[in-house]
């Protein structure tokens, strides 16, 4: 069963969406990976997202570009954190992306990483389900430590 949901509204999101993955595979934490439109395909969209509680999902990343709605109707409907990805756009550069996700209304909030930031929202993710997962989370700080090592070596 897996334990986050990543879901994207376009296989254009697809090569953001991939460093989310790739922090989770990292992590050792499971993971299913879904292309679905909330605008285009409205009908899956909502059985995705009123099924997910049920399939086991503790969190759901969800990216998006333009007017990107999809992050913020999972968070109506899932009722744990949703962790939202604003995509870089050619026409305003991600900023409307970023104002769709981040500007909730209250009650329902989406965790807003920045614009392409797929890592940062694997690693918020696993820092989620690290809360109730100890070995989890000495996995986070080895992960977390070999950021500071990257940077000494840098330094040197
Ligand atoms: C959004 O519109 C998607 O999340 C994507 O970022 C953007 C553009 O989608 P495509 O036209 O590339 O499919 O729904």
């Amino acid at each position: 069963m897996a334990q986050v949901g990543i879901v994207m509204g376009s296989d254009s999101d697809m090569p953001v969406m991939a460093k989310a993955a790739d922090v989770l595979e990292e992590l050792g934490i499971s993971y299913e990976m879904r292309i679905i439109s909330a605008h285009r395909e409205p009908d899956e969209f909502f059985e995705y997202a009123k099924t997910a509680e049920e399939k086991g999902f503790k969190v759901i990343i969800a990216g998006a570009g333009m007017a990107a709605h999809l992050p913020g109707m999972c968070a109506a409907i899932f009722p744990m954190p949703v962790v939202g990805i604003p995509m870089h756009t050619t026409s305003l550069g991600g900023r409307d992306s970023l104002y769709s996700i981040v500007q909730m209304p209250t009650g329902i909030p989406v965790a807003t990483v920045a614009i392409n930031g797929g890592a940062n929202a694997g690693i918020l993710a696993a820092k989620i389900l690290a809360t109730s997962d100890s070995e989890l989370l000495n996995r986070l700080k080895a992960y977390t430590s070999s950021l500071k090592d990257s940077v000494i070596r840098k330094d040197e």
